[in-house]
């Protein structure tokens, strides 16, 4: 499909499922072989081998409550969606939420809570979170506002309602930027996609709280454009392996560890790699990436699939993937709604 086509927006929020599901498996293992990897996705093909429903976990449930504030406010409602998080964990608290983060999702419960955000910025002793829970729901910012502005603002201000630390909300921008450009073909050119990343990062960590937070984690000053560059490195080279992408990305649960490691497996994979079968697609060679590489496989895969489903659309997915991963058939239902959500909101309507 065309740039913001209706296959782009279900093709990224299916997929973004899929990849919290199936990456469940290998959430946390230090070395994946790729066999295993083939071996579990061949295991999705085969009903008779089926290992029944894979269940999303905190990823897909957080994105759901993001997906339903917005659909139903038409807007961007902090209140709301904190109040959706809340509910969301009370009901389900088994989904696998970082340690941090449940403290937050139970204050947020308190009907005596007048401040929304603040919660968050009393995690970690004030320094706030820099995980990756933020940047893990941020695709449907992308897929409900078509202001590039809009984008930004409010995937930041979605994630700082748990994730107050800047490592951490801008982790959520640089999803949902991602998300945005390649719903509109940018992996088509994917040198000027990554400058075009870089680019939007200078101006986002051109910030004094950045600049603080970056100081404090002895990271660079601009922690994200850093490791943006690194992905432009990685993405030129003829041959890279997995331990290299792992040194030199991350694969951890913090969003610098995984955000750019996202981004940098959707970029890898947009040609067929040779560990990878023929029939692959580019959303399953781009997921069975994401899983080989280890570490926080369902949320790297989760944000992975985001991005390459709105580049390759819902056609290129395999049925028997969406058959078996719970929440999938939703999400695609959701996108449509989200679809025209985007397009009245582009008519000014
Ligand atoms: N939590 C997991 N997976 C491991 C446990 C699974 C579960 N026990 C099970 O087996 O079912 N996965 C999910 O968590 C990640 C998203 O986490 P989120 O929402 O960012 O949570 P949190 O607690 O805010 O941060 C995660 C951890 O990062 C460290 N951390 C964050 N900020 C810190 C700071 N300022 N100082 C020190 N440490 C900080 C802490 O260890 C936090 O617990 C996703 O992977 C999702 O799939
Ligand atoms: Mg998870
Ligand atoms: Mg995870």
């Amino acid at each position: 499909g065309g740039p913001a086509s209706l296959s782009r927006f279900r093709g990224s929020l299916v997929a973004a499922v899929l990849g919290d599901c199936v990456g469940g498996e290998f959430e946390g293992a230090e070395d994946v072989p790729v066999e295993n990897v083939l071996q579990h996705l061949n295991s999705l093909d085969d009903e008779s081998k089926g290992s029944g429903i894979l269940e999303y976990s905190d990823d897909t449930a957080m994105a759901r409550c993001v997906v339903q504030s917005l659909l139903t406010r038409a807007s961007f409602d902090e209140q709301d969606m904190a109040r959706r998080f809340a509910k969301e964990y009370s009901s389900s608290p088994g989904r696998g939420y970082g340690s941090g983060v449940i403290q937050v999702l139970k204050k947020l419960s308190s009907p005596q809570l007048s401040d929304v955000y603040q919660p968050a910025r009393d995690q970690f002793n004030g320094r706030g979170s820099f995980g990756n829970g933020g940047a893990m729901r941020a695709a449907p910012f992308a897929l409900a506002f078509p202001d590039l502005a809009d984008v930004k603002r409010f995937a930041r201000l979605g994630a700082m309602l748990t994730h107050s630390c800047s490592l951490g909300y801008n982790g959520a921008v640089l999803q949902a930027l991602a998300v945005h450009l390649s719903l509109h073909g940018a992996l088509n050119l994917p040198q000027q996609f990554i400058d075009r990343l870089i680019a939007e990062m200078e101006e986002v960590e051109c910030d004094e709280a950045v600049q603080n937070d970056a100081r404090i984690l002895k990271e660079a000053e601009k922690p994200f454009c850093e490791r943006l560059h690194r992905v432009r490195d990685l993405m030129n080279r003829s041959k890279v392996s997995i331990e290299e992408v792992i040194s030199e990305l991350g694969n951890g649960i913090a969003a610098l560890h995984s955000v750019p490691t996202a981004v940098f497996c959707v970029l890898h994979c947009l040609q067929p790699r040779e560990i990878f079968p023929n029939s692959y697609g580019g959303v399953e060679r781009t997921i069975a990436y994401s899983l080989a590489l280890g570490g926080d496989t369902d949320t790297i895969a989760c944000m992975a699939g985001a991005i390459a489903g709105a580049h390759y659309g819902l056609e290129t997915i395999p049925q028997s993937w969406i058959r078996c991963c719970e929440g999938a058939e939703d999400a695609d239902v959701s996108a449509e709604r989200l679809h025209m959500l985007y397009h009245q909101s582009s008519q000014g309507g």
